[in-house]
């Protein structure tokens, strides 16, 4: 039997697709026939994403709110589920970086991207989970992780903190969950070209040659680059794939890396 990449008939939510990953992925997920329904936080940006989408031949259902907020997130999927279904498929996208030296972190702003990168994923997981487990066939979460879920790097420290506790939290809800046919995976995007990056990849900075050369396909990524690894971890190709980490990182955490010039 062939596997099945199809998503028809699912609904996807992607958090944080108004721009960026988020978007590279949640177009992947419609263009392989799921409902796609976006998340962002900014009115302005949500209906630029929506002409975009459409640009492209998508319709994406825009649903504003702060994915850290509890009641918000209980309130909005409530609304999705009204409007459009039980989500089947959760791609739990939205983050943020703050790039300071540890020294000079101070702890709110620490607190301030914990927030948001892990402890948010908890609360859109367990709210999209509780719906899954009622209806009793089962879905898909998939945590955008990072390089950090595995490296430390200077000025990042709350960011890679984040990232590594989400990467325990996808294997400890894919443990907890698996009961339910609920696989909950990881995607570890390497250095991609977007506007999270922009700060760090402006030509003549060192990040920008660091990266090009650490990495052994010699390129950042391109958004494009994450559709086949969202729609696989989406798809019943992957019911038997649970609490991995797929890095998507043109080969860098394979190697030490080389010296500049070889
Ligand atoms: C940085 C980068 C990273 C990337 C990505 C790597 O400052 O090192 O912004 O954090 O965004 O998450 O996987
Ligand atoms: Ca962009």
């Amino acid at each position: 039997m062939k596997p099945s990449f199809d998503l028809s008939g699912k609904i996807a939510l992607v958090t944080g697709a108004t721009h960026g990953l988020g978007m590279a992925m949640a177009k992947a997920l419609a263009q392989h026939g799921a409902t796609l329904v976006i998340n962002g936080h900014t009115p302005q940006k949500m209906d630029l994403a929506v002409k975009e989408y459409a640009s492209e031949g998508i319709t994406a259902y825009p649903y504003l709110f702060d994915v850290s907020n509890e009641q918000a997130v209980n309130d909005s999927i409530s609304k999705i589920e009204q409007d459009l279904g039980t989500i089947d498929i959760l791609v739990n996208n939205a983050g943020m970086i703050q790039r300071t030296a540890a020294i000079d972190m101070s702890p709110s702003d620490f607190r301030k991207i914990v927030d948001i990168d892990l402890v948010s994923p908890f609360i859109v997981s367990q709210r999209i989970a509780q719906s899954l487990i009622k209806r009793g066939t089962g879905g898909k979460i998939i945590n955008i992780c990072s390089m950090m879920s595995e490296l430390g790097r200077n000025t990042v420290s709350a960011y890679a903190a984040a990232k590594g506790g989400l990467k325990m939290l996808t294997r400890n809800l894919a443990t907890e969950w698996a009961k339910y046919n609920i696989q909950v995976n990881g995607i570890g995007p390497g250095y991609f070209a977007t506007d999270q990056t922009a700060p760090i990849r402006v030509d003549g900075h060192p990040f920008n040659d660091f990266i090009i050369n650490r990495t052994p396909a010699g390129r950042w990524g391109n958004p494009e680059d994450l559709g086949g690894a969202a729609v696989f971890l989406a798809s019943p190709a992957s019911d038997f794939i649970n609490g991995q980490i797929l890095y998507v990182d043109g080969g860098i955490l394979a190697t030490i890396g080389k010296p500049y010039g070889e």
